[in-house]
């Protein structure tokens, strides 16, 4: 079974193990591992043999988000719309197909989460989190908004009141704090994560998987039914905020390592 090698598939049973695989970057998202993302939830869709998903990160995260190297190229195209294409072609279409995919989809978040790397979590059905995992949305500290559904998904998860703290601030959280605010279902001792995560996925596997899949469309129609119009104006809201000054300066900032100074322009 292959995506490409910054995403390895491994198939125990009826689950399927997606692992994000650029740990020297704390996964964070290039588009080969965005494509490689893609495949493999198309072949979890498509094969029936596969009956739960369970989603993790190599090394010490779970994701740090977009590539923001790779982004920093991006932001010196001056094409209208590039940031919009690019959440049209890259996290819209990753978040809309785990959601849509009428499987259990579990997240073993083993580390730092942040970033859309935090927004395709909260997508998954269920997230379980190393003890040691922390949590950050980021994207304020880059001068841009929640994206990837983190603007609908953070605030039915923990409340708007908490979920506009988190997008304000950009404050990293811990598990236990994750856990109470209802951010992870669950939270494991780190050595024992994918294991714990493995056993309730085989679980679910196990469970009647229409039913299920019934279930999560349920979910979906119940709280989400707008989810593809809302993918679709937060990457608008992105594009403006990708042409602001203190966006420039942010990413300035984190690749320079420094603190960022920012103007309100
Ligand atoms: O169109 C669109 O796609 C727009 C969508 C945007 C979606 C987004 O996700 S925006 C948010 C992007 N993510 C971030 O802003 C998070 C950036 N990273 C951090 O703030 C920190 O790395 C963390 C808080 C996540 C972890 O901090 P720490 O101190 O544990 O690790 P570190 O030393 O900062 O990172 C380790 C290495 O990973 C480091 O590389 P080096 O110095 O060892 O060569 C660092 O540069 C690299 N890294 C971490 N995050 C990213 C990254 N490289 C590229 N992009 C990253 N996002």
């Amino acid at each position: 079974m292959t995506a490409n090698s910054l995403v390895q598939l491994e198939q125990r049973g009826g689950v399927m193990t997606i692992t994000l695989n650029r740990p020297e970057v704390l996964n964070a998202f290039n588009d080969a591992m965005t494509r490689g993302l893609l495949d493999a939830l198309k072949v979890a869709e498509r094969d029936s043999a596969i009956r739960a998903v369970l989603l993790t990160g190599a090394g010490r995260a779970f994701s740090a988000g977009q590539d923001l190297n790779e982004f920093a190229a991006l932001d010196q195209q001056s094409r209208p719309g590039r940031v919009h294409d690019h959440l049209a072609t890259t996290y819209n279409p990753i978040v809309t197909r785990i959601r849509t995919l009428e499987k259990p989809v579990l997240a073993a978040l083993n580390g730092i989460t942040a970033g859309v790397g935090l927004s395709v979590a909260l997508a998954c059905d269920l997230r379980l989190a190393a003890d040691d995992a922390t949590f950050t949305l980021g994207f304020s500290r880059i001068g841009l908004v929640p994206d990837g559904g983190a603007s609908v998904l953070l605030p039915l998860l923990v409340g708007l009141g908490r979920a506009t703290e988190l997008a304000f601030t950009s404050d990293r959280i811990d598990a236990p704090e994750a856990q109470r605010i209802g951010l992870v279902n669950r939270v494991a001792p780190a050595n024992a994560l994918l294991d714990e995560a493995h056993t309730l996925a085989a679980r679910l596997a196990a469970l009647p998987t229409r039913a299920l899949g019934l279930t999560k469309r349920a979910f979906n129609h119940a709280l989400l039914p707008q989810l593809a119009a809302w993918l679709d104006y937060e990457a608008h809201l992105q594009e403006i905020a990708s042409h602001t000054e203190d966006h420039r300066e942010g990413v300035a900032a984190f690749r320079e390592k420094r603190q960022a100074t920012y103007t309100g322009r």
